[in-house]
C-alpha cells in the first residue's frame, strides 16, 4: 500500500503539555496547580524550570519551523491564566500565550491548545477538592470561556480535557485526592462526570464564539484484546473495552454513557450521581472530531469466579501501561500482559498495528474526523560523544505508526493531524528527564537543569523528511 494518502493539508505536528515543560511554576503571577504540589510530596524533578520553555519559546518555536512542522498541541495552564481558579485574572499569563500563538502563527504552525491537562488550579483543591466537588464544573466553564474568547480569532481547532480515561485509572496520581476519599473509588467516576459536563461546556464555547471553530477531547485509547479464542475471553476483552474505552467516547461523540459500562458499575456502587439536566447538556457540548493519544494495547481475559476486586492505580506499578496488567473486575474482566508483544523500557507495549485498529474501530463506530494528539516512545537517550543522540528506536517507533495511519486512511479513516510526544524533551510525571519522548533533546537531568541546552536527535532530521515529503519518505 502507498503512503500517498494523507492529504495534502495534512498537519504534521508535534506535542507538549504545560507543567512538562514550560517551568516558571511560580513566576509572572502563576500560582500552584495540583501537578506542581505532586511533585513536591514526590519528588522527581524540578518543576520550576521543567524545560523552561515558558523563557524559550521563541527558540524552541524556531526549532519547530527548521523541522517544517504544521501543527503545535501544547496546553494552556489554568493558573496561570487564573491564579485562584476563579475570580481575578493574571494578565501577564494570559500574554504568555498570545505571544505563543502568536509566534507560532507567524510561523505558519497551526495551534491546537489543550484546555487541561491534568493541572487544576491547586487553590480549587484547598478550596473544595477540586473536581470531586461538582462546582468545578462551573468554575472550568468560566475559565474556558475566558480563554476561548481571548482567542478565538487565533484558535480554530480546540482540544478540552486530557485523558480522562487515565485520570480515572490513575485517580491519584493524576489528582491532588484529599485522604479520605481514597478508599472510595466511585469518587473517580465523579470526577469523571464533571468532567464530562465541563467538557460540554468548553464545546459549546467553541461552537458559540469561535467562527469556524472545531473541538474535541484528548483521549488515551489502547484497544483491547482478548488473550485467546475462548468465547469467555472475547466477551471479556468487549466488556473491558466498554468500561475502559467506550465509556468516554459514547459520552463525547453520542451524548450517552455506555450502557453496559454503566449497568456494571451501578450493579458496583461505583456509579456517578447524575442530576436531572446533565446529560441534555452533555448532549448540547457535542465534539466535532475526537484527539487520540495512543501509546499501547491492553489484552483482557474471563476473570476467575472468585476472583476479587483490583482496581487499577492501586497497585504497585507506576506506569500506565504496566497498570492495566492486573486490573480484575469480577464478573467482567481481568487485564493481564500479551505474550505477542514487545515492551519498552517501562513495560508499555509496542503496537503499531493496535494503531490501525482503533482509527478502523472508532471511524465505523461514529464517523467522525480524528486527531492524533500523543503518540511516542519514553526511552533512556544518551548524549554521545558527538554529540548526537541516536535514537533509532524512536524513529522505527513512529515510523510503523505512520504507516498504520496510512493504512487507515487508505480504509476510509478521516485524520487530520498527527502530533508525536513530544517535541523537546518533557519531564514525564512519575519518571522526570529519564524516561524522554522529544524529537529535540533538553540537555538536564532530574538533578542538574544545566543550562537547558536543545540539541537535535536524529529522529528529528529524520521527521523532517517525512514532513516534507508529506509522508511518503519513512
Ligand atoms: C500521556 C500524557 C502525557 C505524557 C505521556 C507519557 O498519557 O498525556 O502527559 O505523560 O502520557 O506518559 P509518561 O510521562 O507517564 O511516560
Amino acid at each position: 500500500m502507498s503512503n500517498k494518502k494523507f492529504p495534502k493539508n495534512f498537519l504534521w505536528g508535534a506535542a507538549t503539555s504545560a507543567y512538562q515543560v514550560e517551568g516558571a511554576a511560580e513566576e509572572d503571577g502563576k500560582a500552584k496547580s495540583q501537578q506542581d504540589v505532586l511533585n513536591e510530596l514526590n519528588p522527581v524533578t524540578d518543576l520550576a524550570i521543567a524545560s523552561d520553555h515558558y523563557h524559550r519559546y521563541k527558540e524552541d518555536i524556531a526549532l519547530m519551523k527548521e523541522l517544517g512542522l504544521k501543527s503545535y498541541r501544547f496546553s494552556i495552564a489554568w493558573s496561570r491564566v487564573l491564579p485562584n481558579g476563579v475570580g481575578e485574572r493574571n494578565t501577564k499569563g494570559i500574554e504568555f500565550y498570545h505571544n505563543l500563538i502568536d509566534e507560532l502563527i507567524k510561523n505558519e504552525i497551526t495551534p491546537i491548545p489543550t484546555l487541561y491537562h491534568y493541572d487544576m488550579p491547586m487553590a480549587l483543591v484547598e478550596k473544595y477538592d477540586g473536581w470531586i466537588n461538582r462546582q468545578s464544573v462551573d468554575d472550568f466553564a468560566k475559565y474556558a470561556e475566558l480563554v476561548i474568547k481571548e482567542y478565538k480569532d487565533k484558535v480554530k481547532y480546540w482540544t478540552t480535557i486530557n485523558e480522562q480515561s487515565i485520570i480515572v485509572q490513575q485517580w491519584t496520581k493524576k489528582n491532588y485526592i484529599p485522604k479520605k476519599y481514597i478508599n472510595n473509588p466511585q469518587i473517580k467516576y465523579q470526577i469523571n462526570h464533571h468532567m464530562n459536563l465541563a467538557h460540554a461546556m468548553a464545546c459549546k464555547y467553541v461552537h458559540k464564539y469561535v467562527k469556524d471553530g472545531k473541538v474535541g477531547a484528548n483521549l488515551s485509547y489502547a484497544p483491547i484484546y482478548p488473550l485467546t479464542t475462548d468465547p469467555k475471553d472475547q466477551l471479556a476483552a468487549q466488556n473491558a473495552n466498554d468500561l475502559r474505552n467506550l465509556y468516554y467516547t459514547d459520552i463525547y461523540l453520542k451524548g450517552k454513557y455506555n450502557k453496559s459500562a454503566l449497568i456494571y458499575l451501578e450493579n458496583n456502587g461505583l456509579a456517578p450521581k447524575i442530576e436531572k439536566h446533565d446529560m441534555d447538556i452533555i448532549k448540547e457540548g457535542y465534539s466535532d472530531f475526537l484527539a487520540i493519544n495512543y501509546y499501547y494495547s491492553n489484552t483482557a481475559k474471563a476473570p476467575e469466579s472468585n476472583a476479587e476486586r483490583i482496581e487499577p492505580g492501586l497497585n504497585l506499578s507506576n506506569e500506565k501501561g504496566k497498570s492495566a496488567k492486573g486490573e480484575i473486575q469480577p464478573g467482567f474482566y481481568e487485564m493481564v500482559q500479551n505474550p505477542k508483544l514487545e515492551t519498552t523500557d517501562w513495560g508499555w507495549t509496542i503496537d503499531p498495528t493496535g494503531l490501525e485498529y482503533v482509527l478502523r474501530e472508532l471511524y465505523s463506530r461514529y464517523e467522525v474526523p480524528f486527531m492524533i494528539t500523543e503518540n511516542g516512545l519514553g526511552a533512556f537517550d544518551k548524549l554521545e560523544d558527538d554529540n548526537r543522540i541516536h535514537d533509532a528506536y524512536r524513529i522505527d517507533y513512529i515510523r510503523e505508526h505512520i504507516k498504520s495511519m496510512a493504512k487507515a486512511i487508505e480504509f476510509g479513516v478521516e485524520l487530520w493531524s498527527y502530533n508525536p510526544w513530544s517535541f523537546i524533551d518533557i519531564l514525564s510525571t512519575s519518571n522526570g528527564y529519564s524516561k524522554r519522548y522529544g524529537l529535540v533533546y533538553v540537555d538536564r537531568t532530574d538533578e542538574d537543569p544545566k543550562i537547558l541546552k536543545r540539541i537535535k536527535k536524529d529522529s528529528y532530521y529524520w521527521y523532517q523528511g517525512v514532513i516534507k515529503s508529506n509522508g511518503e519518505i519513512l
